[in-house]
């Protein structure tokens, strides 16, 4: 038991440091969903804490969402099953979900080096073409 919480507490320190290192790099990426396309106001930002600020400007007077998933896949290149692309075989970091038209949300994500596709997963519109890629390098 006291090995187990030692071990617990030099977790929750590295976590910690691991949190206070990643403000200094705080990064904010714009989101703008479209109906046939996701813009991102750039695609590639650093190792930490990613804000994605995400707007629904889509003309198709629908909820979106952005998926965040992390995959050495093109953006255009993932699986799909009737419509939707498969999350639970890739890596999914999460997601923001049910933007009314119209409306923004926002979501910070933790982000280690790699490459990142960010996709909506209703029901059709990765295959209309609400995907992207983001490039996490240091
Ligand atoms: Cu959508």
């Amino acid at each position: 038991m006291r090995l187990a919480y030692g071990i617990a507490v030099l977790i929750g320190a590295a976590a910690l440091g691991m949190t206070s290192h990643a403000s200094y790099a705080q990064q904010t990426v714009k989101a703008i969903l479209l109906s046939t396309s996701i813009q991102l106001d750039t695609h590639n930002v650093k190792p930490g804490r990613v804000t994605i600020d995400v707007k629904n400007a889509a003309d198709n007077n629908m909820e979106h969402e952005l998926v965040v998933l992390k995959t050495d896949l093109a953006d255009d290149a993932l699986p799909l099953s009737k419509g939707q692309v498969p999350e639970q075989k890739l890596r999914k970091v999460g997601e923001v979900e049910d933007i009314a038209p119209g409306k923004s949300k926002h979501m910070s994500f933790r982000l280690t080096p790699g490459h990142y596709v960010l996709i909506c997963n209703k029901p059709g519109h990765y295959a209309a073409g609400m995907h992207t890629a983001l490039a996490v390098t240091p």
